[in-house]
């Protein structure tokens, strides 16, 4: 369940944009500023300035989480968790309900879409996570995950510890050219499978989405990492989609054409990323299958949670050092 802004003003429901098709089409994120370190820029990388709204169930703002934890950007951009469950009001704000769900220090809003209000009174669309939120300017900044990544990797990075660089300039046209590559057959792929409205708007989604698994299969058995042998952008994107694949997206999305435990570099490259310091603590488990399971009645009336798989062997040796 979830809904949309029009005017500013809150509407309820059950559906997903869908072309003639019937294909998922996925609406464009509004926001769509840039912090940049120029003395006149109207957003300026400064620390304490900038607040992320994310959901622990999201790819995409599982991605900005991830940046935020391999930077160590935590002191520098605060965080709110939205509750793991999106009802007919979208995502919501409420602590109270839920162990690992904050608060929101900022507007003390109970719901998303009032932050979302507040950035732009007659906003009108989807009200997404992650959305970064301007304490100067009061404003959203940006709420585009891709944007938001590779402002934390590059003009953001020495608000963090210095040690990695994400997005490193030679290799910043393979890292875009990997992401725009594997975006709509596997990160919106899942999505494509999952919320097409006919068999074959299905039938399509699935067999890209396995014929680019099988690529980069192939590609990680030949280097470490999606761009060579380095942790890029590229790889926290191909991630996010990776770790919730086995446990959600294969029964509740039907991909279930093989799960990642059964390719071999798949597998080892998830265990290597999932391993890396700082990236397992933002990995929330019980809010991915929650939310997942939960969220989307029309495609899971019941909205029972399926209890497997074992995913113990995330934490088995990668061997891939
Ligand atoms: N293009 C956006 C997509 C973000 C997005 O769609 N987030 C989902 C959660 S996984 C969301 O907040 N959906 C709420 C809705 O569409 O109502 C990005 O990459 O940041």
């Amino acid at each position: 369940m979830s809904g949309f802004l029009t005017n500013g003003e809150w509407v309820t429901q059950d559906q997903w944009e869908k072309g003639k098709g019937g294909e998922f089409r996925r609406q464009k994120s509004q926001f769509r500023d840039w912090i940049e370190d120029a003395p006149d820029a109207r957003f300026r990388p400064e620390p304490g300035r900038y607040h992320l709204y994310v959901s622990y169930a999201c790819p995409w703002a599982h991605r900005t989480l991830i940046a935020r934890s391999l930077l160590g950007l935590q002191d520098a951009v605060s965080v709110t968790v939205v509750h793991q469950h999106m009802g007919d009001q979208g995502w919501e704000i409420r602590p109270e309900d839920d162990a690992d769900a904050t608060a929101d220090p900022i507007h003390h809003a109970t719901k998303l879409h009032r932050v979302y209000a507040a950035a732009k009174p007659d906003f009108t669309g989807r009200v997404t996570v992650p959305a970064l939120w301007d304490r100067e300017t009061g404003t959203i900044v940006n709420n585009e995950s891709r944007e938001i990544l590779r402002m934390f990797a590059t003009v953001m990075r020495d608000l963090g510890h210095g040690e990695l660089d994400l997005s490193p300039a030679p290799l910043r046209e393979a890292i875009d050219a990997a992401m725009d590559r594997f975006y709509q057959p596997l990160n919106n792929g899942v999505y494509r499978c999952g919320f097409a409205g006919t068999q074959d708007a299905y039938a399509q989604a699935f067999g890209e989405l396995f014929a680019e698994l099988d690529h980069w299969e192939k590609v990680l058995g030949e280097q470490r990492y999606v761009c060579g042998d380095q942790l890029t952008e590229a790889d926290i994107a191909m991630f996010t989609t990776l770790v919730r694949f086995d446990p959600v997206y294969y029964v509740h999305f039907k991909c279930n054409g093989r799960l990642i435990q059964q390719y071999p570099n798949l597998s080892g490259f998830l265990r290597d990323v999932y391993q890396h310091p700082g990236v397992k603590e933002t990995v929330n488990m019980r809010h991915i299958k929650e939310h997942y399971y939960q969220s989307h009645p029309s495609v899971n009336p019941r909205r029972f949670v399926a209890l497997g798989p074992d995913l113990s062997w995330y934490d088995e040796p990668h061997g891939r050092g």
